[in-house]
């Protein structure tokens, strides 16, 4: 048999974590042979710690084979212990009258201090995969509040707006989903974001060619289109996406662990490519092999896409300065 992968997932009784953990616990994630044990913290108030309480219930009575043990904590320090996954997806939500400023200065006390416990206790090679907002500046405090870990454990999920970028394209040609490749999004996982299909093929065929280079469907439909659809499905929905969010965070970490030859984002440490500053945290396209991902290079940069990259560039920028006095 065997030997149990622990994963460790953060605000576990929220909408995301709810849909994640069944996913998981059924094998969705590393497959039907491989036994898991799951590691929960949330908030320490009483209603959340409560909420998890009722979380583990339905865990117990579903019965899961592959299930070995589940476990709720209140402290990162016991909940990362010797965690080969860690899922980030607790965050502090933004009320209607905060600044950005304001969230990104709650946030950092979170992920300063999860990030400090990964380090100490999480395992060596564990693999990092933030989701809380805003995700790529609170996974560059986890990845800097944790010294002695490679940078290379901490990504971002960019995973859901590739994804959202893949769904669009599919339907605008009537194509299935999978015949979609070489998608991608720069950037900050924010309406700054910036979706990229130039490269992209159905079977094989470039979609600019198909929709004829067709650049007013791209600036007003397709890229708004994208970096609005959270805000589109919370009007809709009356809450903000959750089974989708906790589908790409498998995809994400699926590929991070098996491999893929598809090109797929990833939130990751710029290493300066595309003239990024290093280590902010980016949405790159990238390939993996091996557990190791390595982003597509030699792409064209055009004119309109180095202004939109350049946005989130200074944005990103302008977060981790508004921070980095919490971090140093
Ligand atoms: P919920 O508010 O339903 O759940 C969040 C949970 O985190 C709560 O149960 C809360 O008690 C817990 N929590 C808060 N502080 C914590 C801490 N210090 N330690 C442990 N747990 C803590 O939010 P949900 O809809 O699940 O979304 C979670 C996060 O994902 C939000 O920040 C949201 O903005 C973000 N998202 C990110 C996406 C992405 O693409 N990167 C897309 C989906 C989602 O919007």
């Amino acid at each position: 048999l065997k030997k149990p992968v622990r994963i460790s997932i953060t605000g576990a009784a929220g909408q995301i974590g709810y849909n994640i953990i069944f996913r998981i616990a059924n094998g969705d994630l590393l497959g039907k042979d491989q036994p898991i044990i799951l590691q929960l913290l949330e908030a320490s108030n009483k209603k959340s710690q409560k909420a998890i309480k009722g979380v583990i219930m339905e865990i117990e009575d579903c019965i899961f084979p592959l299930l070995v043990d589940v476990s709720v904590h209140e402290n990162p320090i016991t909940a990362f212990k010797d965690a080969n996954i860690a899922i980030l997806i607790g965050s502090f939500p933004r009320k209607s009258n905060m600044e950005r400023s304001e969230l990104l200065a709650i946030n950092s006390s979170i992920f300063i201090e999860q990030g400090k416990a990964l380090n100490s206790v999480a395992s060596r090679d564990v693999k990092v995969l933030v989701v809380g907002n805003p995700v790529n500046t609170n996974t560059y405090i986890t990845m800097k509040s944790a010294p002695d870990l490679s940078y290379k454990n901490f990504t971002a999920m960019l995973r859901l707006d590739h994804n959202r970028a893949i769904a669009k394209l599919a339907s605008k040609l009537n194509e299935p989903v999978s015949s979609i490749k070489k998608v991608f999004v720069w950037g900050n996982h924010s309406l700054s974001m910036y979706p990229d299909y130039r490269y992209a093929t159905v079977n094989g065929v470039l979609i600019r060619d198909m929709i004829n280079n067709n650049s007013f469907w791209n600036k007003n439909v397709f890229l708004p289109a994208i970096s609005r659809r959270g805000e589109e499905i919370i009007s809709i929905r009356g809450a903000s996406s959750a089974a989708s969010a906790a589908s790409a965070a498998i995809d994400h970490i699926k590929d991070w662990i098996f491999g893929t030859e598809n090109w797929v984002t990833m939130g990751i440490p710029s290493d300066g490519s595309y003239n990024v500053p290093k280590d902010i945290i980016f949405g790159f396209p990238v390939k993996i092999k091996n557990s190791k991902y390595k982003i597509i290079q030699n792409l064209e940069i055009d004119k309109f896409s180095r202004k939109k990259i350049n946005l989130s560039i200074e944005e990103l920028k302008n977060e981790i300065l508004s921070i980095s006095h919490l971090i140093r």
